[in-house]
């Protein structure tokens, strides 16, 4: 398989930490988004909508949507659950990361850390802020009487939550207020095999 992929991206990381835990070979291949390197007519080629990651199985036929990369990659694993509502739910919460969590929290990362002071895109920092808070709390309640999203297990849920959760302070959330998340991102990394965003 070949991950088409950006290091700093907590999207790609879903992919990297799951494929590590599995531990399925794969080469890695860096796109800079920066420099348009998404955009190309030949990645477009592979994925229309010109972004990564991006997962090449080994007959050519491309997977893109990080969340749909997990469910691809974890099926038959202890990641994804047999039980048809608990598959469901771990859906549910995939749906979430991708409908209020990820557009602001990941949204505000990329702003603080790629475009300069003065950006006109640092007015989007507020409306992105209450956001992402207002996700980071249901995200909270839901961890109050729960070690995991979904039953008593880490699940493709928790490793799509805990990749831009666990770097929200880089845009710029103060996780302090939220001891469940804390508890549960720490209980996340403790799981084993681990690896850190920044390994590609
Ligand atoms: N919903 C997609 C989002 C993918 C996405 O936004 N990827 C960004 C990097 S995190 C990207 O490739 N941006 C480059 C571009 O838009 O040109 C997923 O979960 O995979």
């Amino acid at each position: 398989m070949r991950l088409y992929d950006f290091l700093d991206s907590g999207n790609g990381y879903k992919a990297r930490l799951l494929l590590h835990k599995l531990g399925s070979p794969y080469d890695r291949i860096e796109l800079d988004i920066l420099e348009g390197e998404t955009r190309t007519e030949a990645f477009l080629a592979k994925n229309p909508n010109g972004r990564v990651p991006a997962l090449e199985l080994d007959d050519g036929t491309v997977l893109p949507e990080s969340n749909a990369i997990l469910v691809y990659l974890a099926e038959g694993s202890r990641f994804l659950p047999q039980d048809r509502l608990a598959r469901a739910q771990c859906l549910q919460w995939m749906f979430f990361e991708q409908y209020n969590h990820e557009p602001s929290i990941a949204v505000a990362r990329y702003i603080l850390r790629h475009t300069p002071d003065g950006s006109p895109r640092r007015a989007e920092l507020p409306t992105l802020a209450e956001k992402g808070n207002a996700a980071l709390g249901v995200m909270e309640r839901h961890l109050e009487s729960r070690q995991y999203f979904v039953g008593d297990q880490l699940s493709v849920a928790d490793i799509a939550l805990y990749a831009y959760t666990h770097v929200a302070d880089q845009g710029g959330f103060d996780l302090s207020g939220y001891p469940n998340v804390q508890a549960w991102l720490a209980r996340v990394a403790s799981d084993s095999p681990h690896i850190p965003i920044t390994a590609g």
